[in-house]
């Protein structure tokens, strides 16, 4: 007989702890995987005392699905698409497919627009928060068809995580300060204490890009360290050495203390930021110049 609410195929720990997730707000699950061996270990173990079920086949998950049918897919990335082709034959008008497989946008386009011509309504979704996020509240960032909304919406509300908006904001715009201050860090040492000219610093940036730091900041630092002026002289050094913060840094910083959470990088960066603008001029702050130069290129760039 139909029972479940929704299904989700995948049985990766992310799958299976949304389950866990939706099931703790009340929603019957039908857990399916490619492996089918997965949904027997899965009812066995984690799942074991809760109301999720199992299916064997696409066709049987199918049929435990109260109409519309709603299957959330969190396959590897880029492999949803299968799934896809196999489900569509066993869809009617009005269901719906999520994807939170982290698939490329432009896939998500193409699948919406196709599905929504066989009257199925197709969601791609990001899904953030990792393992813990997934059963406790993943940020959840939904686009595709808009008619899907109405009918996730009360699943999606329930299992998001939930927060203050802007606080999560604040703490996550500030992580950017934490990571541009190693970086004028970096650049002041190579400066100051190994005496590099600024082309062999621009090459370390560039080598260190090809390495596990193949970052956008990195590639920028790079970039604003061998950009000339008119006069084919590098810019930076003629940079005022000194940089702000928006205030949200100290908030984050003072956030942190009243809460006794260490984020000393964060706070690092913003008192580098203070002793920058302070109108002494015994104090070089070259770190100053780097960060206001990257805050500028990432208010251009992004
Ligand atoms: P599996 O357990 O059968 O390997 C994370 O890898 C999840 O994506 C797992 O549930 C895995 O299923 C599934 N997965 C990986 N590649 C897949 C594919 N090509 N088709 C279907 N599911 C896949």
């Amino acid at each position: 007989m139909a029972q479940a609410d929704i299904a989700l195929i995948g049985l990766a720990v992310m799958g299976q702890n949304l389950i866990l997730n939706m099931n703790d707000h009340d929603f019957v699950v039908c857990a399916f995987n490619r492996t089918i061996s997965k949904v027997d270990d899965f009812l066995a173990s984690e799942a074991k005392g809760t109301k999720v079920v199992g299916a064997q086949s696409l066709k049987e998950m199918v049929s435990e699905l109260k109409t519309p049918q709603w299957i959330i897919l969190l396959v590897k990335a880029g492999q949803a698409v299968d799934f896809i082709k196999k489900l569509v034959p066993l869809l009617d008008t009005g269901d719906i497919i999520i994807d939170g497989g982290n698939s490329e946008y432009r896939d998500t386009t193409r699948q919406c627009r196709d599905l929504k011509a066989r009257g199925i309504l197709f969601v791609g979704s990001g899904v953030s928060g990792r393992e813990e996020g997934a059963w406790y509240g993943p940020s959840l960032m939904p686009g595709g068809n808009k008619e899907a909304w109405p009918h996730i919406k009360t699943i999606f509300q329930g299992i998001a995580a939930k927060g203050a908006g802007y606080f999560m904001k604040m703490v996550h715009s500030r992580i950017e300060y934490g990571d541009m201050q190693p970086i004028c860090k970096a650049s002041h040492l190579m400066k100051d204490v190994l005496g590099m000219a600024q082309d062999e610093m621009v090459q370390a940036f560039e080598d260190w890009n090809k390495t596990e730091l193949d970052l956008f900041l990195i590639e920028i630092a790079a970039n604003i360290l061998k950009f000339q002026d008119a006069y084919s002289r590098h810019l930076l050094p003629k940079i005022r050495d000194s940089v702000g913060q928006k205030g949200t840094g100290k908030w984050t910083a003072i956030s942190a203390l009243e809460y006794g959470i260490p984020v000393t990088l964060i706070g690092e960066a913003v008192f580098a930021r203070c002793l920058s603008s302070l109108k002494n001029d015994r104090i070089q702050c070259w770190p100053g110049a780097v960060a206001q130069a990257c805050n500028f290129i990432c208010k251009v760039a992004l």
